[in-house]
């Protein structure tokens, strides 16, 4: 047995992980030594890695589907089908007509290959990601406030940090490793507030925990900054030195009271006082958040006003302190770096300005494309109005993870051509025309992106099983049948080096700098060869960071007469997204809870409900079945869903309405009637679980 050492491949965190290998397989997982982030610590999630890989689970060779079933093709025959489908939907509507959904879970150079076949040979900027309905709002917010999007400090900030402030964020189950790591600095006193409409794990043990009334994180920031600006408690000198129109948010502000802000948020005075003095008085205040804040119609709005509270008080800028969204998918910082976004060429380099467009256009030898690009849930739309005919989802599941499971059927549906690049067949891959075997991370060179912007790399420890291949070789392969070399690359680092001599943030790295250390945090540029854990230290982005006055913006859909409940949708610690590789794990299954509907138990009184009832819970857009589970980690009045769990997918309920910035969809809050059924028919839902 040997080990090859890699990266872990579900959350953000990046944690370093040893592929254990015994004859040409993966048969266990362990810490990699020294790992600075995972410091010889794994969640269940990354011990579970080689079931989640598994080959007896994996597609093995391409499958097209004849008569609506599937039959197994060769590669030569399955690409040929995408080649002419593609230059068929191209030739009828144009490059408006086609478009591609790339992987966060991919690597980098998959990511790269990706946009690059969007954009050099379909010649269209319909190119988006699931960062769409995950952090758009904080690459958006954030891009105005400060000028740049990722986490302004690194992981290892918080063992620096006086006080840790996490809104919106399950932290000890979703980014474990950085979960433990606040619980450390706690232990060692460190303050830890955790603002969160539901008790999580983490709010359980926190110091401070403001239980805040769902959708309503704006009234609740600005109050607390009303409460630090009425008591003269702002970072004076970092407003002066390095901000801009604080004047316009004083005014703002001016209008409100704690008590006005305790009615709209549900949080008492003394508590709203209590944590506005100690975030603005703690000499380091390090501020994480996540899905609570920018999974709403107001999502953008919501992380601006998490940037003007920590600009107000200066927790920017130094170890220990930041704004810092915690990306959640392994590469899915990657994934928006390598352009993988309609409106970005990689490096976040604006598709809009000619003069990028002519830098590619001359690097890549074709032209830039002429029209704006869809976002992914743009793109569902245009498939449904037939406006998009042939589409490419590689490695995303929206069946299961994108809002309004109804509406994203029948787009899928209705398109002309659907290919999916998978490694096993997901409720998404049965409705495409053509599905190709994907190799994963563990048999396949590349480098991950973390959420602390630390690239590093990934090492093919085993053969793909079957026929599976690279995205990115599946991308070339496919480019060069439609007339295009420029994807013929050799290997992965080939298709790195390209990259980087493309995106001046990442201009300084190559594998071999990577070897060196455990990865290099961007920007890693001539100016910063060794990257730069630390963002903002002198200037932003923007020059001086702006402060903007945001509002209370209530969800879409509000509990009724009709539907009574607010649902919110979460993730729980043993699953992972649509559940298509935790779930082949027998012990992560065990963490499969009986009941997926969470309900205060003072709800299930009113209502006659017992644990673990057979319920059916309905929306205006569709219904499904499963059981409660009684718990006051919810508030009464609202529900709590995960979202793993193709047996009962919360997303059949959820909203598709948008934050008009972003697109981000409101999977955060909708509104649901729960209905009890009968013991005849819990059979069929104890069967379905
Ligand atoms: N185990 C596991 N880990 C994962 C994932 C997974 O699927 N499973 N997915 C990864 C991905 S893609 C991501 S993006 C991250 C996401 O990680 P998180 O951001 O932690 O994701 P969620 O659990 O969806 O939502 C976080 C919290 O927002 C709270 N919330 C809901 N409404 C509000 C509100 O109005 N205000 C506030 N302040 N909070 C609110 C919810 O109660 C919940 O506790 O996790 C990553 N890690
Ligand atoms: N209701 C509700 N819905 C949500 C959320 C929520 O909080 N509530 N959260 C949203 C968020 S934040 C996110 S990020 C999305 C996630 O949504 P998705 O990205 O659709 O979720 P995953 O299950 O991670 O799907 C990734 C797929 O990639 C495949 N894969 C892994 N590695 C590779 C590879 O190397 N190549 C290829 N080709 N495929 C690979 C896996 O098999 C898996 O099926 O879900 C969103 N949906
Ligand atoms: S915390 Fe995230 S990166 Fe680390 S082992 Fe768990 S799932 Fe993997
Ligand atoms: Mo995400």
């Amino acid at each position: 047995m040997h080990v090859v050492p890699s990266i872990c491949a579900f959350c953000g965190v990046g944690c370093g992980i040893g592929l254990r290998v015994q004859n040409d397989r993966v048969v266990g997982v362990e810490p990699q030594p020294g790992h600075p982030i995972s410091q010889g610590q794994l969640c269940s999630k990354g011990w579970a890695t080689s079931f989640a890989i598994e080959p007896a689970n994996r597609l093995t060779e391409p499958l097209v589907k004849e008569h609506g079933r599937f039959r197994r093709a060769s590669w030569d025959e399955a690409l040929g089908r995408v080649a002419e489908a593609l230059a068929i939907a191209l030739d009828e509507a144009g490059p408006q007509g086609v478009g591609v959904i790339s992987c966060a879970r991919a690597c980098n150079e998959d990511n790269y290959a990706a946009q690059k076949f969007a954009r050099a040979v379909l010649g269209s900027h319909n190119i988006d990601h699931c960062a769409r309905i995950c952090h758009s709002p904080s690459v958006a917010g954030l891009a105005m406030t400060l000028g740049s999007g990722a986490m302004t400090n690194g992981i290892a900030d918080i063992d620096e940090a006086e006080l840790i402030m996490v809104i919106g964020a399950d932290v000890s189950e979703n980014h474990a490793m950085i979960g433990a790591r606040m619980l450390r600095a706690q232990a060692r006193g460190a303050t830890l507030i955790v603002v969160d409409p539901r008790k999580t794990r983490l709010a359980r043990l926190a110091d401070i925990h403001l239980q805040l009334r769902l959708g309503s994180n704006i009234a609740l920031l600005n109050g607390l900054l009303q409460i630090i600006l009425a008591n003269g408690w702002e970072n004076h000198a970092f407003l002066a030195a390095r901000c801009e129109d604080i004047q316009p948010l004083r005014r703002h502000l001016a209008g409100l009271s704690p008590e006005r802000t305790s009615a709209l948020t549900g949080i008492a005075v003394a508590d709203l006082e209590r944590v506005a003095y100690l975030f603005s008085h703690a000499r380091t205040a390090f501020t994480a958040y996540g899905m609570g804040i920018t999974q709403f119609q107001s999502g953008t709005n919501n992380v601006i006003a998490v940037s003007n509270l920590a600009l107000a008080c200066g927790q920017v800028g130094r170890p220990g302190t930041g704004i810092n969204p915690l990306r959640g998918q392994n590469n899915v910082q990657g994934a928006c770096d390598m352009g993988c976004l309609p409106n970005v060429y990689p490096g976040y380099q604006d598709a809009a300005d000619a003069a990028v467009q002519a830098k590619f256009a001359a690097a890549w030898g074709r032209p830039a494309p002429e029209h704006p690009g869809l976002t992914s849930l743009g793109m569902t739309r245009a498939a449904l109005d037939g406006e998009l005919r042939a589409l490419m989802i590689m490695g995303e599941e929206p069946v299961l993870t994108d809002p309004d499971q109804g509406h994203v059927a029948r787009a899928l549906t209705a398109l002309d051509f659907l290919v999916v690049v998978e490694l096993s067949l997901t409720e998404t891959a049965k409705l495409a025309d053509v599905v190709l075997p994907a190799a994963s991370f563990a048999e396949k060179h590349g480098t991950f992106t973390n959420c602390e912007r630390r690239v590093q790399r990934v090492r093919q420890a085993v053969q793909a099983p079957g026929m599976a291949r690279c995205d990115w070789q599946i991308l070339g392969e496919l480019a060069a049948r439609m007339g295009y070399p420029g994807m013929a690359w050799g290997d992965a680092e080939a298709v790195f080096e390209e990259m980087a001599g493309l995106t001046p943030i990442y201009s300084a790295m190559s594998y071999a700098a990577l070897e060196q250390s455990y990865g290099l945090q961007w920007p890693c540029d001539a100016e910063h060869p060794q990257g730069s854990p630390l963002l903002h230290e002198r200037g932003f982005p923007r020059g001086r960071a702006r402060l903007l006055p945001v509002s209370q913006v209530e969800p879409d859909e509000c509990p009724d007469a009709d539907y009574p409940f607010a649902l919110t949708t979460h993730r729980l610690h043993f699953h992972y997204g649509g559940g298509s590789m935790t779930r082949q794990s027998p012990l992560l299954e065990r963490g499969t809870p009986a009941a997926l509907l969470f309900m205060n138990p003072s709800d299930a009184v009113r209502l006659g409900l017992e644990e673990q009832q057979p319920v059916a819970v309905r929306s205006r857009r569709g219904s499904l079945e499963t059981r409660v589970h009684l718990t006051d980690d919810v508030p009464p009045g609202v529900l709590a869903m995960p979202y793993h769990f193709r047996e009962a997918p919360c997303n059949r309920l959820t909203n598709g309405a948008q934050d008009p910035l972003s697109k981000m969809p409101e999977l955060k809050a909708c509104a649901v009637a729960v209905q009890a059924l009968s013991i005849g028919s819990s059979g069929g839902v104890h069967a379905s679980l």
